[in-house]
């Protein structure tokens, strides 16, 4: 783990999180955060698609008051013929489902030392869904993009402060990324009406991309000739030493695996306890770079080659498998999952300001009786 060394801040730059990062025990703050965004229960790794309700949940401020007969979506900027659309004329465009998983950037920030002040998750900040809307690439397509632009903004309705920084929840997208077939608008989540906390009645979906990027309860689509600087793109979600490293944009997922904790839990250490015999491991494993693979399984330190299951689409997880016959006694269980790239799990966590892109490789004890 590299050591840091912290200054005081000095720079003008708003504070992309809530204060140094600190190795004291949880705050009020976070605890407040956490238990307004929640996480996917591990054991709901073992369904292709995660029930709604399961998905995890992140929201930066309120989950805004939607009426969606006077929503309107605003399309502007560098385009030929500017678009004001309802939903139901939404719906009238031609719709597209795609099985997406959705990883939190700052999934795993909890267990780095020092601890980056924010949503302080643990493993768990991932789900995949089905989500069904117009492809962003026809609407741009009928709204005619302009030579010179750079990037498409997309703002939510939702509203807050953060950093110091009075704001709507805006990110923007290069145009490259923006014309992808896979692309979203969604308005159904595994086939209903998107549920409020995943931004009813309309969001962006962009595979393969760490989950920010994915803007709930859209209101308006910008056309831009020049880089968005919104807090959520030029201070947050950027890779970065200190606080005054201007740092590098966060964007495609890393390659990741979890396993599903075999056996049965202590309610309260979450230590898990499981009979001898023959057990079948099993998890899921994902990458926005390419596609998954290869996924080992350590058992006390010693890797073995699990079986992949074909993902239901380019950017859905896919699920492992691996049989152990356990042994009586304490056992070290863990999984490494590689993608196209060549990208492997690092054993150890590097450590950034913002506790964003862990992908290190899950461990899980377990006592064998
Ligand atoms: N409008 C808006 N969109 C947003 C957010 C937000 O706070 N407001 N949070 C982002 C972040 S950080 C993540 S990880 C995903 C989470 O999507 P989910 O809650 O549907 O899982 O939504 C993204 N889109
Ligand atoms: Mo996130």
């Amino acid at each position: 783990m590299t050591k840091q060394i912290y200054r005081l801040r000095q720079s003008t730059r708003p504070a992309p999180t809530a204060g140094e990062p600190t190795s004291g025990p949880l705050t009020a703050e976070e605890l407040q955060l956490a238990a307004r965004n929640h996480s996917m229960p591990l054991e709901a790794l073992r369904q292709d698609v995660t029930p709604p309700g399961l998905h995890y949940v992140l929201t930066h401020f309120d989950i805004p008051d939607a009426d969606a007969a006077s929503w309107h979506l605003l399309i502007g900027g560098a385009v030929e013929r500017a678009q004001e659309l309802s939903l139901a004329a939404l719906k009238k465009d031609p719709a597209i489902t795609v099985p997406v998983t959705l990883e939190c950037a700052g999934n795993g920030r909890s267990l780095l030392t020092p601890r980056p002040l924010s949503q302080p998750w643990v493993l768990e900040a991932v789900g995949t869904a089905e989500w069904t809307g117009v492809p962003l690439a026809y609407l741009l397509g009928k709204a005619g993009v302009l030579a010179e632009a750079v990037e498409v903004v997309f703002t939510g309705a939702d509203a807050g402060i953060q950093g110091g920084v009075r704001q709507r929840y805006a990110r923007s997208l290069p145009i490259r990324e923006a014309m992808r077939p896979d692309v979203v608008l969604a308005y159904q989540m595994n086939g209903n009406d998107l549920p409020p906390q995943h931004g009813y009645p309309l969001r962006l979906v962009v595979p393969g991309w760490y989950g920010m990027t994915s803007v709930k309860w859209l209101e308006s689509i910008d056309v831009v000739t020049s880089p968005f600087m919104g807090f959520q793109q030029h201070m947050a979600y950027r890779y970065q030493d200190t606080a005054d490293d201007v740092g590098t944009p966060v964007s495609r997922i890393r390659i990741r695996s979890l396993m599903v904790p075999p056996g049965i839990p202590d309610f309260f250490t979450r230590k898990r306890v499981l009979p001898h015999g023959p057990v079948m491991l099993q998890g899921r494993a994902w990458s926005g770079e390419g596609a998954v693979t290869g996924v080992e399984v350590g058992i006390d330190g010693k890797w073995l080659r699990a079986q992949l299951e074909k993902p239901a689409g380019p950017f859905a997880w896919c699920k492992w498998t691996l049989p152990w016959v356990a042994d009586p006694g304490e056992h070290e269980l863990a999984c490494r999952a590689t993608d196209a790239t060549g990208a492997v799990q690092p054993l150890e966590q590097n450590w950034n300001y913002q506790g964003i892109g862990n992908n290190m490789v899950h461990r899980v004890s377990v006592t064998v009786e």
